[in-house]
């Protein structure tokens, strides 16, 4: 294993009054296990400096909610990853939502909402339910499955290209795409190096599909580019626009489904629990993206001289927020460890929270919802046959595999 310290970055000594912690959260070592130095930074105080990095981080939900809640001072615009834009030109053209702030990012979300919105969502519900049972009763019958790339890849990369209106040809090329997105907002290590390698070949596909005149004609993506057009953005700003849901939208949902199956898989009463009310199924997603939160972190930059739990945080600083160690903060939960589908999860910071939260949060909770309600109803266990294995990303925590054994339910269970 690689422990070479990142090409960017030198050792620093933290500010006075600052916890000074040499922890890497970017290494092997800590994206394998985090939850020990999650902890560690929670206890050491409301802010933290890592030495390795020269940043400040804030793990504790009242730190990482108020970070988030204040947009005017921690920007967007240079940057969500460890990268300051006002510094260092950014690998891409920047997201015209993820990386920018009020009011640019107002009208560009503005454009979105106009169709992302409860009423689409409702119109989806009845095909996504529908395909989820048909991919449950097939991987059931099966038996011994990947639970990752069988059943956690299989449907959202069923449902979502079709419904974005991608060409049926490259749809390989999603995840490793996505995967190279979030590792870039990380130092430059091993993972950001081997990513770009990966996602380069990918990301000339992305863009072929994002132009405007590409997607199916009805489809999100037509519809996308449509609005955007209508407020006048230029042909390249319809397709960056396009381009966040080709990056956020897959590894995201993905992670979710495949730490579902792990949570249900190693505590099996809380499959129980869930196969005698199968309503649960929108419950039990959220508690995932509590108690596994899909994206870890990311880092807002204070765009002047301010503070944050009365430490000063100067103009210029990276904060990197963990949102993972938020959602598991004992100050705030209750056995926050303890995977509870009967639990209220709602308010974690998995999809973030204020102006940015996430855009598709209400598509993900559908493909979540829709895949738990289906094994609720259709599969009577779930059973790890081997090892689950990690999938390691700078900023994504999910699986590469889950061998599983499924057993359908008996006609006479499913009623
Ligand atoms: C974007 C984008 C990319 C990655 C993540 C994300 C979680 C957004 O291109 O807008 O939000």
């Amino acid at each position: 294993m690689s422990n070479a310290l990142p090409a960017e970055t030198t050792w620093t000594i933290a500010p006075e009054g600052v916890p000074g912690l040499d922890l890497d959260p970017f290494s092997d070592y800590f994206l394998t296990d985090p939850y020990l130095g999650h902890a560690a930074m929670r206890d050491a105080g409301p802010v933290v400096w890592l030495e390795r990095y020269g940043i400040y981080a804030v793990a504790r939900y009242k730190e990482v909610s108020e970070v988030l809640a204040n947009h005017a001072i921690f920007v967007s615009s240079r940057g969500v990853g460890i990268s300051d834009f006002a510094k260092n030109k950014p690998w891409r053209p920047p997201s015209l939502l993820l990386e920018a702030d009020p009011p640019e990012h107002t009208e560009a979300r503005a454009v979105v909402t106009r169709i992302m919105n409860p009423k689409l969502i409702r119109s989806l519900k009845e095909s996504f339910q529908a395909h989820a049972d048909t991919v449950v009763v097939e991987v059931a019958a099966r038996g011994h499955i990947d639970g990752v790339k069988d059943l956690a890849e299989r449907y959202p990369l069923e449902v979502f290209p079709d419904w974005v209106g991608l060409d049926k040809d490259g749809r390989e090329n999603l995840l490793p795409y996505g995967s190279m997105v979030f590792n870039t907002f990380g130092p430059i290590n091993r993972l950001y190096e081997e990513a770009l390698e990966k996602g380069s070949k990918a990301a000339v596909w992305i863009m072929e599909q994002c132009a405007p005149g590409r997607p199916a004609p009805g489809g999100f993506g037509a519809q996308v580019h449509a609005e955007a057009a209508a407020v006048g953005y230029t042909e390249d700003e319809q397709a960056r626009l396009l381009r966040s849901f080709l990056s956020a939208g897959v590894d995201t949902t993905v992670h979710g489904i495949g730490s579902a199956l792990h949570a249900l898989a190693a505590n099996p009463g809380q499959f129980e629990l869930l196969k005698a009310d199968p309503t649960r199924a929108r419950a039990t997603f959220e508690e995932t993206v509590r108690h596994a939160a899909p994206v870890q972190t990311f880092f807002r930059t204070a765009n002047e001289d301010t503070q944050i739990g009365g430490i000063s945080i100067p103009e210029g600083s990276k904060v990197l927020m963990f949102l993972a160690a938020a959602n598991r903060d004992p100050r705030e939960w209750e056995n926050p460890d303890d995977f509870e589908i009967m639990r209220r999860a709602n308010g974690h910071v998995g999809f973030g929270f204020g102006i940015h939260a996430c855009l598709g949060q209400m598509l993900a909770r559908l493909e979540g919802e829709c895949v738990l309600n289906s094994l609720a109803r259709l599969v009577d266990k779930i059973e790890m046959t081997g090892e689950a294995e990690i999938q390691l990303n700078n900023t994504l925590r999910g699986l590469e595999r889950l061998p599983l054994r499924l057993t359908p339910a008996t006609e006479e269970q499913k009623g």
